[in-house]
């Protein structure tokens, strides 16, 4: 399998997977680029689109349910391998994707975080993925790793509002990113990085849209459905014949109608106490 070295891996907390000069791959990274620019056409109109305050689009939500050709990208054989290599034996499973996306002139910037503290159970082995969908670089707003920092465990995070953000971050307060490597590549090259490793990205100051397709893999806890219910990509595992998959889903979608948007008021909710404590210390 092409140069993925499962010992640095373990080791640094990350990879940069060279699969640029894999032909079959590049075509389907070169296929999923087309969407790039075309995110809020009819064509992708019912995705969730994750946009900055002036209206940018910074992430297009699980590409992978609407469009084929990310679908494709997940389901390559190239992923599957380095995927395997990171979780040998152990069911897994893609618990969701993201296009990210970084737009010259505007700030579209990542604090330092864990994506393992985004995880109901934080012990649960994870890891990131981002696919280049075109070169990338310092300049362009590359994703930059600690590296070993998977070694410390789970650090803690506050939740911030990036002033030109609509919605919250997480970010890992003081941390020295004097040590940090951006993760550069080609397009058709895959990042792959522990989910305890710590990262983070700037802006974009040379030019496109620097797109990355971004999704986690997660070790198989309960039944591998994604978040609304629908069944995900699994490896190293089988579904149970007797599984009632309807009734899965049901509670699933009803968990999503009722819990998701009471925690996102309350976030809310949070934001604005925090803006009123704000305003009574500045009087
Ligand atoms: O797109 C990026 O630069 C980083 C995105 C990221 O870290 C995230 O979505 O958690």
């Amino acid at each position: 399998m092409s140069g993925f070295s499962k010992e640095k891996y373990l080791d640094i907390g990350y990879e940069v997977v060279s699969l640029s000069d894999n032909e079959e791959f590049l075509a389907l990274a070169d296929q999923a680029s087309l969407y790039v620019d075309d995110l809020s056409s009819q064509r992708v109109k019912t995705q969730t689109l994750w946009k900055s305050k002036n209206n940018t689009i910074k992430q297009a939500v699980n590409a992978h349910r609407h469009l084929e050709s990310y679908k494709s990208l997940l389901e390559s054989d190239a992923i599957r391998d380095i995927i395997l290599a990171v979780f040998e034996e152990t069911p897994c499973y893609i618990t969701g994707s993201k296009l990210s996306l970084k737009h010259v002139g505007e700030t579209q910037i990542w604090y330092a975080h864990q994506d393992r503290a985004y995880l109901q159970n934080t012990e649960l082995k994870c890891a990131t993925f981002g696919v280049l969908l075109e070169d990338c670089g310092e300049a362009n707003g590359a994703i930059h790793v600690i590296p070993e920092s998977h070694k410390a465990g789970l650090v803690k995070h506050d939740i911030v509002f990036e002033p030109s953000e609509k919605e919250p971050q997480i970010k890992i307060p003081g941390v020295d990113s004097s040590r940090a490597v951006a993760l550069e590549g080609k397009k058709g090259d895959v990042l792959v990085f522990d989910g305890g490793t710590i990262h983070f990205s700037g802006e974009n100051s040379a030019g496109g849209k620097r797109p990355i397709f971004i999704f986690q893999v997660q070790e198989v806890e309960g039944i591998p459905l994604e978040i609304d219910g629908s069944l995900a990509v699994v490896f190293n595992y089988q579904y149970e014949e007797s599984l009632d998959l309807r009734s899965v889903r049901r509670k699933k979608r009803l968990r999503n109608l009722l819990v998701y948007p009471v925690l996102k008021k309350a976030l809310y909710f949070c934001k604005a106490v925090g803006l009123l404590k704000l305003i009574r210390l500045t009087k």
